[in-house]
């Protein structure tokens, strides 16, 4: 009884430091939870993917296929926020990705899977070369991004992903913490050169220097994102 009351604990501890991004805001709009981002795998657990081959790379999707109720309209050039349930309550770089849903497919419809990403957003810690790095998300209530103004309008898969790395000096032991935004682009310029766009699962592995990294000692030099450069208008 007493042990598996101290099992629950701890696990609920851990759960706490784990985080999911379950609804958006947008023009001083929050939506409901999982109404305009795809309900995730970890919804309940928080717990993250550790394989970057995974199939839960693209969405972490709960349910692929059925798609998110709502899409979100936003202006280029607009802030979309996510909110954090509880918190980043760990160290790493956060990253934005789009992808322009196909013809003949929705927001609601579209997988995401092949190549169709490309990054809008990175960050990086400060405190380089010291042993206490600062990340810009850690502790973040919110995460925000700002959609290009130059993409074409339509229909857009918005992917969060926050890496922690505090375990990921080992193969596999970074977290990833992903989901999937709908959202509809109107009065972009349509002048974006995306470049190459990468895939979900395949645009990371897992011996990537941003993915398999030592976080305390020695202290880091450098942190390299991983994944494409983000792109500019
Ligand atoms: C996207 O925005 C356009 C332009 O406002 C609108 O015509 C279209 O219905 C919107 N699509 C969705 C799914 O909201
Ligand atoms: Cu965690």
């Amino acid at each position: 009884m007493k042990l598996s009351t101290s099992v629950a604990l701890l696990a609920a501890a851990s759960a706490q430091a784990h985080y999911t991004f379950p609804r958006t805001k947008v023009d001083g709009v929050t939506s409901a939870e999982w109404e305009t981002i795809r309900i995730t795998e970890n919804h309940w657990s928080h717990g993250p993917v550790t394989d970057v081959s995974s199939p839960a790379m693209t969405c972490y999707e709960k349910n692929p296929g059925q798609g998110a109720p709502k899409t979100v309209n936003v202006r280029a050039g607009g802030t979309v926020t996510f909110t954090v349930d509880t918190d980043v309550g760990h160290p790493g770089p956060l990253h934005f990705y789009l992808a322009k849903v196909p013809a003949g497919k929705t927001a609601a419809t579209f997988d995401g899977k092949g190549p169709v990403w490309f990054k809008i957003f990175q960050d990086g810690p400060g405190g380089l070369g010291t042993s206490s790095l600062t990340w810009p998300s850690f502790g973040k209530k919110e995460v925000s991004v700002q959609i290009p103004s130059c993409v074409a309008d339509g229909e857009y898969l918005l992917r969060v992903e926050h890496i922690a790395l505090h375990s990921a000096a080992s193969v596999g032991g970074a977290q990833l913490y992903i989901s999937c935004a709908q959202i509809n682009v109107t009065g972009g310029t349509g002048t974006l050169n995306p470049g190459q766009l990468v895939s979900f699962p395949g645009a990371y592995k897992a011996t990537d220097p941003g993915i398999l990294f030592q976080l305390y000692w020695p202290p880091p030099q450098q942190y390299i994102n991983p994944g494409p450069a983000p792109v500019k208008c």
